[in-house]
């Protein structure tokens, strides 16, 4: 069996995501470090393997994909493990709407507009954009809303058992709630918030844990 390389870095979201497919699952890989945001850019022989620069990218033989729900869909089904995607028709369909709401509506305003604001820029000696954290609030407070609705009544973010979705929103949502607006606001979803905290314990998030800058380290 080839080996599976993860090329990211460990400070990012979606490399983060896809590692927790991995450790889920207890397939053995590597990370390798690639710095996409240099200011070169990527590396060009990174964007042969994903030409959109984007991380994380995945190699396991000659099988390169990119895409992280690509990647962890990949990872849940070609290995054996715990099942990380419901069954049912229904409950997988609802799996897939949680990502995709994460991936298109709560990524940017939770981690760029509101954390890279917040702590990441102060950190590097500019100001924070007020106004941009402002205006991504409301998207994201309608994200959460969400999300504790198509979950509701449940321990994990959607159902009884923890699925991709799980996997898909913790790295955001732990960056979010670094900040003092993520932390009040989280503050108002009492589901979410024990969720949060109960996923913080898992093996699968000690072993990605990363120090960032101006905040803590998951929490423990
Ligand atoms: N659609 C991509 C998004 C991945 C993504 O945005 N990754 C971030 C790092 S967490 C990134 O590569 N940002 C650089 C960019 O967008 O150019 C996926 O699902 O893998």
């Amino acid at each position: 069996m080839p080996d599976i390389q993860l090329l990211g870095l460990r400070i990012s979201v979606y490399t983060r995501i896809a590692r927790l497919a991995l450790e889920e699952k207890n397939v053995p890989y590597t990370l390798e470090e690639v710095d996409i945001f240099a200011d070169a850019g990527p590396p060009t022989d990174y964007l042969v393997l994903n030409p959109f620069g984007t991380i994380p990218s995945l190699c396991y033989g000659e099988f390169h994909l990119y895409e992280t729900a690509a990647i962890t869909r990949w990872v849940d089904d070609g290995f054996s493990g715990p099942a990380l995607q419901p069954t049912s028709a229904q409950e997988r369909a609802r799996m897939n709407q949680a990502i995709g709401i994460l991936d298109s509506y709560a990524y940017r305003p939770m981690v760029w507009d509101v954390y890279v604001q917040r702590h990441v820029i102060p950190a590097s000696g500019g100001s924070a954009d007020e106004a941009q954290i402002a205006a991504a609030l409301p998207r994201i407070r309608l994200v959460l809303q969400e999300l504790d609705r198509l979950g509701a009544g449940q321990p994990f973010l959607l159902a009884g058992s923890l699925s991709l979705a799980d996997l898909h929103a913790y790295p955001m949502l732990r960056y979010f709630v670094e900040t003092p607006e993520g932390q009040s606001m989280l503050n108002e979803f009492p589901r979410l918030s024990d969720w949060l905290q109960g996923m913080t314990v898992r093996p699968s998030v000690r072993a990605t844990s990363y120090h960032s800058p101006g905040g803590s380290e998951d929490g423990f």
